[in-house]
Order: structure tokens, then C-alpha cells, then sequence
């Protein structure tokens, strides 16, 4: 407390010049523009990830600092790939929707497009983001273009039995699972009533062009609301089945384990990973002449306030600047950080959601008992010096 005092009063002086200035930038622009302004610079973080040892599966991500436009231009979008690299030629490529139909179908991408477009703009985030010190730019919001999934399914017809709808990747690899190795493709299921979701989309069109072969040409499942996984890209196949499909990013990989209380007994369990956590992080800090303002994200569900909390001080509620009132995509927001002192300093953000749901801090909720690094939607602390 007498420390933060202390530099509040040391402040008082460099505060008038920089808040007179800040004063004027808002009658010109509303809120903080989200672009760092012409002559403002980006203070770095001090923490900055650790190299990334598997850039074959993480092949790129976001970075935090460069973070200026609210939809990501697609050559920085994150870019998840856990086989290989399918290189599919829109001439022998055709997408199948077979099993418990009553019409199995062969679509080419010429009669998908055929059919209604509509668009999406979701943020999709990898759920291992943040949960690995390698991993923290796993996510990115962008446009999605393609046809409703829900219709095709219907004018398929799913059978009595259809209760599971798989979606098949591409891409391959080798799996071990006890005595056997197989080859395996990327594949992740839901329930029919979650693929009938009017919000899922096949789509083929990504920022207005057409999907970049990394996210998924010629077409790839967008499931608002889901994490990254649910989003299978290069598909191929969409199968109705009776039962669950348990693959490998179904039941091994993309599994939450956490210890439970259960009628007061401690027992382990193993979730699949599913639908978006509420979540927050801040993005950079910029200087502007002698003032400091911080500017992050909040996603995972729809957003009612992000606050902030410098060196571990009170929380303070920042202003949303873009993107508030969208129901899938991230919400932009901005700090005036006028009793910002010389020196290092802890910045930390929490997002509410319009439910009332706030981010749980590292260690709160179902983050409690939770082992493995999927679903790491804790609150996240940056560090930074100031000059
Ligand atoms: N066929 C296929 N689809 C996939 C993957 C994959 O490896 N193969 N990775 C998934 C994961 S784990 C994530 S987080 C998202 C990432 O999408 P992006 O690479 O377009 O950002 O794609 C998902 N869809
Ligand atoms: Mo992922």
C-alpha cells in the first residue's frame, strides 16, 4: 500500500503532461484506437515464451505484441497441424457424407459453393494455449465463409441409429495404443445435436479468400464456440455413426484430467476437450509521448467487462473497444494506464461474461485439481519494465 502510494505521488508530475495529451486523443477518437498510433511504441513483455521445440505442429502463432487489427490477417492467423500436410487438389478433391443416412452424397467444392453462404467471424483459440511456456499464441479471430452443415445433414437424412457425427481429416499419422500401431487420421465427432448447431459451418473461404492450404483448402468444419480441435480442416468425410467415435483426439490426446470431489471422494477424471473457456489476456502496453495505456483481448464466450489488476492491485474495469456484442469473437480492450511509474510492473486481466462467469485465476475452479495443459483459461500475468 505505501508503495503504491509513494509512486502515485512521484507520479503527479509526468501524469499531467501525459493525460493532457491522452484528454485530447479521446475527443478525436472515442476509445484508444486498437492500432498502436503513429510515434507510439510497444513496450515488449519481459516474459516472452520459451523457443518452441515442436514447430511441426505448431507451425505459427499469434504475437501478443503485434496484436493491432481485430480481425487477424490471415498470414498471422495460428496455424495447428498434428500429421502431415494434405495437398489437395480441388480436381480429384470431394467431400462424402456417408453412413447412417438414408442418401449418402458425394459433393464436389463447385456444389458446396452452389449451395447458400453464409459467414461467421469466430475466434478460434488451440485449447493447449497458454497451459505449455511455448504456447502462448495459439489463437485468432478471422471471417469464415462456406454453406450451414445443418441442412446437408438433413436433406441426407439421418437414420433412427445416427446419434454421432464424425468428421475425417485428410491428414494421417502413426499411433500406438497398447500392442498396435495404426495409421490414423485426424478425426474429432460430436453429438448429432451439437453438429446440427445452425453455426457450424463447411466452410472454404477464410478473411474473404479462399482457405490457405495450412487452415485447412479446400474445406474445413467451423464449429463456433468450440475449440480449435472440434474445427477438423482438409475434410473429407462426414460419417453419421450410432455410437461414439473415440480416436485419438477424441479419447487420448485432447483430454482434461483433473481430480474431482465426488460425495466427498476424491476421484480422477478424463474429459474431452469441447466448447470455448472464458478467457482474457493482455496484449501489449504502449507508450504514446508520457503516457501508458494497455490494450489486450477476452474470448470464449460472449463478454461482459475485462478488468485489470497492475502489480497485483485492484481490479479495474478497462473499456471494450472492438468487437463488443459478437457472439463467437473476441472483444478488444483498452486501459489508460495514467499512474504508470518507472520500473517493472505486473499486469494482469479477468473477463466476465454476460452470464456472470468470471476467468478463473490459475489456480481457481475446475483449474483447482486439473493435471494435463488443455483448458489452461486461467487469468494471465505479464511482465514489463517502464522507463
Ligand atoms: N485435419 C486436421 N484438422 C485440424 C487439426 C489437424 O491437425 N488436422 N488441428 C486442429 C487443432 S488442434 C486446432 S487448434 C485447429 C487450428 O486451426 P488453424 O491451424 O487453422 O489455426 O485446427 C484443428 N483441425
Ligand atoms: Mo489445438
Amino acid at each position: 500500500m505505501i508503495n503504491s502510494d509513494i509512486s502515485r505521488r512521484t507520479l503527479v508530475k509526468r501524469g499531467a503532461i501525459a493525460s493532457a495529451g491522452l484528454g485530447a486523443l479521446r475527443l478525436a477518437a472515442p476509445v484508444y484506437a486498437v492500432q498502436t498510433p503513429v510515434g507510439a511504441d510497444v513496450i515488449p513483455w519481459l516474459d516472452q515464451p520459451e523457443p518452441n521445440p515442436v514447430p511441426d505442429v505448431i507451425v505459427r502463432q499469434l504475437e501478443w505484441e503485434q496484436l493491432d487489427q481485430w480481425t487477424t490477417p490471415t498470414d498471422q492467423f495460428f496455424v495447428i497441424k498434428h500429421f502431415n500436410e494434405p495437398q489437395l487438389a480441388e480436381a480429384d478433391w470431394s467431400l462424402a457424407l456417408s453412413g447412417l443416412v438414408n442418401t449418402p452424397m458425394t459433393l464436389s467444392l463447385a456444389d458446396i459453393k452452389a449451395r447458400p453462404r453464409e459467414e461467421v467471424t469466430f475466434t478460434i483459440e488451440c485449447s493447449g494455449n497458454t497451459g505449455l511456456p511455448f504456447f502462448h499464441g495459439g489463437v485468432g479471430n478471422a471471417t469464415w465463409a462456406g454453406t450451414p452443415l445443418a441442412p446437408l445433414l438433413e436433406e441426407a437424412g439421418i437414420m433412427e441409429e445416427g446419434i454421432e457425427v464424425v468428421f475425417w481429416g485428410a491428414d494421417a499419422g502413426e499411433q500406438t495404443w497398447g500392442h498396435a500401431t495404426i495409421t490414423e487420421h485426424f478425426a474429432r465427432s460430436m453429438s448429432l445435436e451439437d453438429a446440427m448447431n445452425p453455426a457450424n459451418l463447411l466452410a472454404y473461404e477464410m478473411n474473404g479468400e479462399e482457405l490457405p492450404n495450412l487452415n485447412g483448402y479446400p474445406l474445413r468444419l467451423i464449429a463456433p464456440g468450440w475449440y480449435g480441435v472440434a474445427n477438423v480442416k482438409w475434410l473429407t468425410r462426414i460419417e453419421v455413426r450410432d455410437s461414439r467415435y473415440q480416436g485419438h483426439f477424441m479419447a487420448r490426446d485432447y483430454v482434461t484430467m483433473r481430480e474431482e470431489q465426488i460425495d466427498d471422494e476424491a476421484v480422477w477424471t478424463r474429459m474431452l476437450v469441447a466448447h470455448d473457456r472464458l478467457k482474457s489476456a493482455p496484449a501489449k502496453v504502449v507508450r504514446e509521448g508520457n503516457g501508458y495505456s494497455v490494450m489486450g483481448a477476452a474470448w470464449g464466450a460472449p463478454i461482459a467487462k475485462v478488468e485489470i489488476s497492475i502489480d497485483g492491485g485492484e481490479w479495474e474495469e478497462t473499456t471494450l473497444s472492438e468487437g463488443e456484442g459478437e457472439e463467437h469473437a473476441w472483444v478488444f480492450w483498452t486501459y489508460d494506464w495514467a499512474s504508470a511509474a518507472p520500473g517493472e510492473h505486473t499486469v494482469s486481466s479477468r473477463a466476465t461474461d454476460i452470464d456472470g462467469n468470471v476467468q478463473p485465476a490459475p489456480d481457481e475452479g475446475h483449474l483447482a485439481g486439473k493435471t494435463t495443459y488443455w483448458e489452461s483459461n486461467g487469468q494471465i500475468t505479464r511482465r514489463v519494465e517502464l522507463m
